[in-house]
C-alpha cells in the first residue's frame, strides 16, 4: 500500500501480471478524503486503451462504476459538505465563464451556506427567547419589548433580501442571458450582431433577406454569459427559404430572456414596434436599438421613453455598442449594486431565501404581537433556510440534484 496522501509511481498490471500502463497512485483512508471514506485515486496515460485496462481491472476486482455525481453525493450523505456546497461542485464543473467559476467557488468553500446558518441561528435565538414568554408568562417581562424582537425580524428579512440580490446576481452567472435581435430586413439586426460579437459571424448586405438560418453567439459581458441570437428579418412574402428562416425567428423570440429590437433611426420607433408586434411575440423585457444614427447625424444616446429603453446607435461605426452592452445586462435583471459577495444560487436557493423573508415580514406584522402565532412564522422561516444547506429535505430533489452531475464527479 502507497503511503496516504503521497504520490506513489506504480505500475498497473492485468488479471495475467501483464504491464497496462504505469502512473501515480493516491491512497486517502477514510476519513480524509473528500467523501470521508476510503478513497485510491489511479493517475494514468491518456490513451482510451489504456484507461479502459485499468479500469476493466479495477471492475472484475469488484469495483463498479459511479453513478452521476456519486462522489458528491457520498461527501453530502457523510456531511463532509453541505446541499449548497454539493451544488457549487456542479456549477464550478458547468461555469462558462470566470465570474461564474467565482462565484461557484465562493458559494463551494462554504460562505454562502455560512451565511444561512446565522441566519438559522438568529431565527433559532429569537425562537427560544419567544417560546420562554409564551412558557413562563408570569415572569412578568415583555420579552417582546425587553428584546427587540420586532426590530431584530425586520433587520433580518432586510438581510435576508440583501442576499436575494447577491444570489440573483448568481444566478444570471449560472444561467445567462438569452437574447434575441428582431427586426425587419435591413435594419441592421446582423451588423450589430457582429459588433457585439467582435467578430464576422453574420452576413452584411443590402439585400433583404440575407439571413435566413438563425446565427448564434456567445458572449460575455461582465462575466455574465450571453447567447444572441440573429434571425431572419420579419417581413411579408420573401421566397419559402426565407419565410422558414422567419417561423425560426419567432421561435426565438419565444426563448428569449431579453429582446434587442432594432429599427432603422429614420422611421418611427414605436410604429416599427408596433407593426413587429403583429407578427412576433416581441420579449415582454426588451430594448429599442435605433440603428444607423450616422445617416441622421445622431450621437450615440440612451434614453427613456413611454416606459421603454431607446438606444440611438451605428453598427457600421461601432458607436454606442457599450450602451447596448450594459443595457442589455440591466434588462436581464443584472444588479450592479446586488450587494458585496456573488453567491451561486439556484432559483430553489433564492425562493427558499424569499419565503423565508416573507415568513419574518409576517412576524413582525402580527397584531398585538402574539408570541404563538409569531414563533410559528419563525419556525417556517428557519426551516425554509434549512432546506438550503440540506437539512430537511425530501429525497427526491436531492435525487434531482444528484443526477444532473456528470459522471465521475
Ligand atoms: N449607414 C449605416 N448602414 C448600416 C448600419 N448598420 C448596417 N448598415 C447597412 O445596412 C445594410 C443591412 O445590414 P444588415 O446587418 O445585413 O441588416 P439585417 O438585414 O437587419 O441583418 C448593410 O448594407 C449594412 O452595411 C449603420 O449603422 N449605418
Ligand atoms: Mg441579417
Amino acid at each position: 500500500m502507497p503511503e496516504p496522501r503521497r504520490a506513489t509511481y506504480r505500475n498497473f498490471r492485468d488479471a495475467h501480471g501483464q504491464l497496462i500502463d504505469a502512473g501515480i497512485v493516491l491512497w486517502f483512508p477514510a476519513p480524509s478524503s473528500f467523501t470521508g471514506e476510503n478513497v485510491a485515486e489511479f493517475q494514468g496515460h491518456g490513451s482510451p486503451g489504456a484507461l479502459r485496462a485499468v479500469l476493466e481491472r479495477c471492475l472484475s476486482l469488484g469495483a463498479r462504476l459511479a453513478h452521476p455525481g456519486e462522489f458528491t453525493e457520498r461527501a453530502y450523505l457523510n456531511q463532509r459538505i453541505d446541499l449548497a456546497q454539493a451544488e457549487a461542485v456542479a456549477d464550478l464543473i458547468g461555469a462558462e465563464t470566470i465570474a461564474a467559476a467565482r462565484a461557484a467557488s465562493r458559494s463551494l468553500t462554504g460562505e454562502f451556506s455560512g451565511l444561512v446558518e446565522a441566519f438559522c441561528e438568529e431565527l433559532r435565538t429569537l425562537r427560544v427567547l419567544m417560546e420562554a414568554a409564551i412558557d413562563f408568562p408570569e415572569e412578568d417581562i415583555d420579552v417582546i419589548a425587553e428584546y427587540d424582537v420586532i426590530r431584530r425580524i425586520e433587520e433580518t428579512a432586510v438581510r435576508l433580501g440583501e442576499v436575494v440580490r447577491a444570489g440573483r446576481r448568481g444566478q444570471l452567472l449560472r444561467e445567462g442571458l438569452r437574447v434575441v435581435l428582431l427586426g425587419v430586413p435591413n435594419v441592421g439586426k446582423s451588423s450589430l450582431l457582429n459588433r457585439l460579437a467582435e467578430a464576422d459571424l453574420a452576413i452584411v448586405t443590402d439585400v433583404a433577406g440575407t439571413t435566413r438560418d438563425l446565427v448564434q453567439a456567445q458572449l460575455s459581458i461582465e462575466g455574465v454569459p450571453i447567447s444572441i441570437v440573429d434571425t431572419a428579418g420579419i417581413r411579408a412574402g420573401g421566397d419559402a427559404i426565407e419565410r422558414l428562416g422567419m417561423g425560426r425567428a419567432v421561435a426565438a423570440a419565444g426563448e428569449a430572456d431579453v429582446g434587442l429590437v432594432v429599427v432603422d433611426a429614420r422611421e418611427d420607433w414605436r410604429a416599427a414596434v408596433s407593426a413587429l408586434r403583429e407578427v412576433v411575440a416581441v420579449p415582454e423585457r426588451h430594448i429599442v436599438v435605433r440603428n444607423k444614427i450616422d445617416i441622421v447625424g445622431e450621437a450615440p444616446a440612451v434614453h427613456q421613453e413611454d416606459g421603454c429603453t431607446v438606444i440611438g446607435v451605428s453598427a457600421l461605426r461601432g458607436e454606442g455598442i457599450d450602451r447596448v452592452r450594459s443595457e442589455l445586462l440591466l434588462a436581464g435583471g443584472w444588479d450592479r449594486q446586488g450587494g458585496e459577495g456573488v453567491f451561486m444560487a439556484r432559483t430553489r436557493h433564492l425562493e427558499a431565501l424569499e419565503s423565508a423573508r416573507g415568513y419574518l415580514e409576517r412576524a413582525a406584522r402580527i397584531e398585538g404581537s402574539q408570541a404563538d402565532v409569531m414563533t410559528e412564522e419563525l419556525g417556517y422561516a428557519e426551516r425554509a433556510l434549512e432546506a438550503i444547506v440540506g437539512r430537511r429535505v425530501p429525497d427526491d430533489l436531492l435525487g434531482d440534484i444528484f443526477s444532473r452531475f456528470c459522471i465521475g464527479k
